[in-house]
């Protein structure tokens, strides 16, 4: 095996096909296993993690270059969940309600051309073409932490911008409070659109405020490269101080409201799912507790249950945005 120490100092592989992120990885699993003690242990273990990680490649679609992101908390140094994980456990309702159903059921989503379509209380309404949306702002890669609301998370890489970025260039009125999110529903390539499972189209929404903060992303990659479709591909958001459902996939139309609109958990039980539904600990699924969490790649015999962190460990970022709110009514 060949190791290089390139000019940051940082031991590398020998290959000139390593993305950003494998080697930010491997560094940090490097310096732990370093600061952990015998530096011969941790080159062997090392190896090892170097072969699981070749496992765990993407390399099957196409890049998506960026740059480490500089938004305040997009990066964490837990464990990047293994890429077979992020895109074979998934949920994505229009192609079945089964985890393992996006990834067998979602090569039927024609993701080119694209369009989103930027409607209602703005100065310049417009469709962007995916390309255009592309060429709008600079990417940036963001490990966030996503925690579902039935009780699992995972480390994802994401590439993308704010969503702020966009908001900016069309210009809202100053009467639009609310930003909603349409997704795709075509019942001709997804075979659950027809199901009565949710009221299609899946559709989410934020206050304003909380479609400006820089964490909230416009994501059009994940792992360096291009979304799967499973994960929500060519466009989505992705929210991580809120349950994953917020997160809408495969977006169609952005639009500006005064009134807050109906999302599509909201409308299929309201006393489960609000229309925040920032991740909280303290306040509880009516059938289950939002206490603790299951780390998607941890359940090893002896993995223990994570505890849930306010806002999912985003409280610097987004805990003004609440400010005087009762989390507990305004769920
Ligand atoms: N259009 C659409 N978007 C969606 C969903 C969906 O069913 N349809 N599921 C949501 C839920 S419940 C979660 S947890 C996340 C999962 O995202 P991931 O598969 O990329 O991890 O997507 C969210 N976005
Ligand atoms: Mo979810």
């Amino acid at each position: 095996m060949i190791i290089k120490t390139n000019s940051d100092g940082f031991i590398h592989p020998g290959s000139s096909e390593v993305t950003p992120l494998r080697v930010y990885q491997r560094r940090r699993d490097l310096i732990r296993q370093l600061a952990g003690g015998a530096a011969g242990v941790a080159l062997g273990s090392w190896a090892g993690n170097n072969a699981s990680a070749q496992q765990s490649l993407p390399g099957k679609l196409a890049p998506l270059p960026n740059a480490k992101s500089a938004v305040a908390g997009a990066v964490t140094m837990e464990k990047v969940t293994d890429y077979k994980d992020a895109t074979t456990y998934n949920n994505y309702y229009e192609f079945g309600t089964d985890k393992a159903d996006p990834a067998k059921n979602a090569h039927t989503l024609k993701t080119s051309p694209w369009v989103v379509e930027v409607e209602g209380m703005v100065k310049k309404p417009a469709k962007y073409t995916l390309e255009d949306l592309l060429k709008l702002s600079a990417q940036e890669e963001r490990i966030y932490r996503m925690r579902c609301v039935e009780g699992w998370s995972m480390v994802i890489p994401w590439v993308g911008y704010s969503l702020s970025e966009l908001i900016k260039k069309v210009e809202p009125l100053g009467s639009a409070k609310y930003v909603e999110f349409i997704t795709l529903a075509d019942p001709k390539t997804m075979p659950f659109v027809g199901s009565r499972v949710l009221d299609w189209p899946y559709a989410e929404g934020l206050r304003m405020d909380e479609a400006m903060n820089p964490l909230a992303l416009l994501s059009f990659g994940m792992y360096g490269e291009v979304l799967p479709n499973q994960n929500g591909a060519p466009v989505r958001m992705v929210l991580p101080w809120k349950y994953g459902f917020k997160s809408a996939k495969s977006l169609v139309k952005i639009r500006f409201t005064d009134k807050q609109p109906g999302t599509a958990w909201n409308k299929a039980a309201a006393n489960e799912y609000g229309f925040f539904s920032n991740v909280n600990p303290d306040v509880d699924h009516p059938r289950w507790s939002q206490a603790t969490e299951r780390r998607i790649g941890e359940d090893g015999l002896f993995a223990k249950k994570r505890k849930t962190l306010l806002f999912n460990g985003y409280e610097q970022q987004v805990g003004q945005l609440y400010a005087g709110m009762d989390l507990k009514k305004l769920f």
